[in-house]
């Protein structure tokens, strides 16, 4: 069976997770991950190529697709609109243990992990990341280079902005608000709109960081 070629961009963390659910979705071939560090070795059977001075060379052999899996927002979305200059193009990387409806809407660069439910009418926008037994209720809007963290719940019509951080097994509230690259604390109940580039943490969540510049 022929099978899309794709490199990953990132080699720590999150990059373990997504290659994990690359593979068990069995869809595309991985051909290697490229990273900042000239540490790395192999990551889950997958060669490390170098740094992103092999991309272009990539895509001359080519390696069409990619999925930049790294946690980091800020560098997520960077990284994911060079590959897209560059000329490649981002996929998808879904376990086969999310539940996702026919009637939500996804993106492109987006990673659902195992045990995550994305209900009816959700829409995630481009380069986010749904983590491990998130749940995003029906109606939810996730804006591009989200994190939902897992555990996080997100009852309906909750919109999250761009570069959000929504924080392990935290709860939000129906239609409630989470302004663009604003952090939600791990554990927090969101239950009032939270302004752009703020940290948000308790129960019930209050602000603590007044303004996010750099994350
Ligand atoms: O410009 C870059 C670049 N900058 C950093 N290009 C490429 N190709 N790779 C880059 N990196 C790579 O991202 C580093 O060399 C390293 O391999 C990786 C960052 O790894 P780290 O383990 O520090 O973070 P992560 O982003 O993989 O995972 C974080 O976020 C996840 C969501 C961790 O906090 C995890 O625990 C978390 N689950």
């Amino acid at each position: 069976m022929h099978r899309n070629k794709v490199v990953i961009i990132g080699g720590g963390g999150h990059a373990k997770v997504v290659i994990d659910v690359i593979q068990s979705a069995d869809t595309y071939e991985l051909v290697g991950f490229t990273s900042h560090s000239d540490q790395e070795s192999n990551l889950s059977g997958i060669p490390y190529l170098g740094d992103d001075s092999i991309l272009p060379t990539l895509l001359e052999e080519g390696v069409q697709y990619f999925f930049v899996a790294t946690g980091n927002n800020r560098l997520r979305k960077k990284l994911f609109y060079q590959l897209i200059e560059l000329g490649f193009t981002p996929i998808n990387a879904i376990s086969p243990f999310a539940r996702i409806s026919p009637f939500a809407k996804l993106g492109r660069g987006i990673v659902v992990m195992p045990g995550a439910v994305i209900n009816a009418y959700a829409v995630i926008e481009d380069n986010v990341i749904i983590n491990t037994l998130s749940g995003i209720d029906h109606d939810c809007l996730i804006k591009p280079h989200a994190h939902i963290a897992p555990g996080a719940s997100l009852a309906g019509c909750v919109n999250v902005g761009e570069g959000a951080f929504v924080g392990m097994k935290s709860s939000v509230i129906p239609e409630i608000s989470i302004g663009e690259w604003s952090v939600v604390g791990a554990g927090a109940a969101v239950i009032s709109d939270v302004p752009s580039y703020v940290t948000v943490v308790g129960v019930p969540a209050k602000k603590i960081i007044v303004r996010n510049e750099e994350r």
